[in-house]
């Protein structure tokens, strides 16, 4: 194991059992660092573990995280196996530490927790199939109303306002005007595709607080990659990355999937050509969002369609303000990395107003009473 690898300390200091025989990284997520752990048991069977470290720059509170986390995941497990679901089945688990908390604190600092491999399984960063695209949708609408009956006042608000459309508007103009590296020069047209949207940033947000849409326990990061689909049959097994679990909108929710799914093309593509609005992907991530979660009002699913294009212009806002504080929040991999994200959402904001009508026909459909 190389020198700088800081498994070996971190798994010392979980209750896991066996001989600790090689660890790698995970590259996919872009705010925590993940490392497989592969252990060695005393019958020779090995077992993988995940480790990985929160962000203690994004997550400013990382034992509230954990409270979050622990609490979803127990309220799961225990709800899966009352249901008799889970023969066979995964679901999240963490792994105590010696000290029977959930948590570790590494060497370097920074606080590390442990889950279980979700084996058989991988994630997509891009959809390939709609029977993808309705399996993760169907994931996280059950997920929705696995976590319906948890209390909003027990949930930890780890992030404040994070889907709150016009703040993250407000910070993107605030970040332009002060231009900290010197970069609003190259991205006045992109700004410009966002000022042209100020009308619509703060619909949702403006609905919740009329009381026509419910507050919900709600995920928070639906991104195509928090879901662990089974490689064999494409099922979706269980939905992770539960840091972002918070009180907030389903919307925004199923907005992500729309935002993360529909596309073919990488979250980072260059050439813009190849973002599409692929419709048979949207009407299958409706279908199964509203199959499973069966909480849903009809406000909602009539906002299905503007959810997703709202969500899609927000993270590219996030992305653009990260350009231009000069790349501290996402991990990035090349120069103008958070430009290149920006521009795939902006891109895929005008292809989902093109395709609104259409999309807002099969929507119908789907609408109760
Ligand atoms: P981030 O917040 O950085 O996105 P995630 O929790 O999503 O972190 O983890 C990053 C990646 O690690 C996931 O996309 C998935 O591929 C993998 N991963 C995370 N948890 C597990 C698990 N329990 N079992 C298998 N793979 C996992
Ligand atoms: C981050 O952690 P990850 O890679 O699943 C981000 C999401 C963004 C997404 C964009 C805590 O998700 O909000 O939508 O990148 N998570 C956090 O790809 O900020
Ligand atoms: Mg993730």
């Amino acid at each position: 194991m190389e020198k700088d690898n800081p498994i070996q300390d971190v798994v010392s200091q979980f209750a896991i059992s066996g001989e600790l025989i090689g660890s790698e990284v995970i590259e996919s997520g872009h705010i925590n660092a993940t490392y497989i752990a592969s252990f060695q048991k005393r019958d020779g069977r090995v077992e993988r573990y995940i480790l990985q470290r929160i962000n203690g720059d994004v997550f400013l509170d990382p034992p509230a995280v954990m409270r979050n986390v622990e609490m979803v995941t127990r309220h799961i497990n225990e709800k899966v196996m009352r249901m008799k679901r889970d023969q066979g089945g995964q679901t999240l688990n963490l792994y105590p530490a010696r000290s029977g908390q959930f948590y570790i604190t590494g060497k370097g600092g920074g606080l590390w927790r442990c889950y279980n491999f979700i084996e058989g399984c991988k994630t997509y960063d891009i959809v390939e199939n709609t029977r993808q695209a309705y399996q993760a949708a169907h994931a996280f609408g059950s997920f929705q109303d696995l976590v319906a009956d948890i209390a909003l006042d027990e949930i930890h608000e780890t992030i404040p306002d994070f889907h709150h459309t016009p703040k993250r508007f407000q910070r993107l103009m605030e970040v332009a005007e002060q231009d900290s590296h010197g970069r609003r020069v190259d991205v006045q047209p992109e700004l410009d595709f966002v000022k042209e949207r100020e009308g619509i940033v703060s619909k949702l947000i403006d609905l919740k607080e009329a009381g026509m849409l419910p507050e919900r326990v709600t995920h928070n990061d639906t991104k195509i990659n928090n879901v662990m689909m089974d490689i064999a049959t494409d099922e979706a097994v269980c939905v992770i990355d539960l840091d972002t679990v918070m009180p907030g909108l389903s919307l925004y929710d199923f907005g992500d999937l729309v935002r993360t799914a529909v596309s073919p093309a990488a979250e980072d593509e260059r050439d813009l050509s190849k973002v599409e609005m692929r419709m048979p992907m949207f009407e299958a991530l409706a279908q199964g969002y509203v199959d499973a979660c069966s909480c849903l009002s009809d406000m909602e699913i009539k906002h299905l369609v503007f959810s997703g294009k709202l969500i899609s212009l927000e993270i590219g806002m996030r992305f653009l303000t990260d350009h231009l504080e000069g790349d501290v929040y996402f991990k990035t991999h090349r120069e103008g990395h958070n430009l290149d994200r920006a521009r795939t959402q902006f891109k895929l904001v005008e292809l989902i107003e093109a395709a609104e009508p259409e999309m807002e026909r099969f929507v119908q459909k789907l609408v109760k009473g």
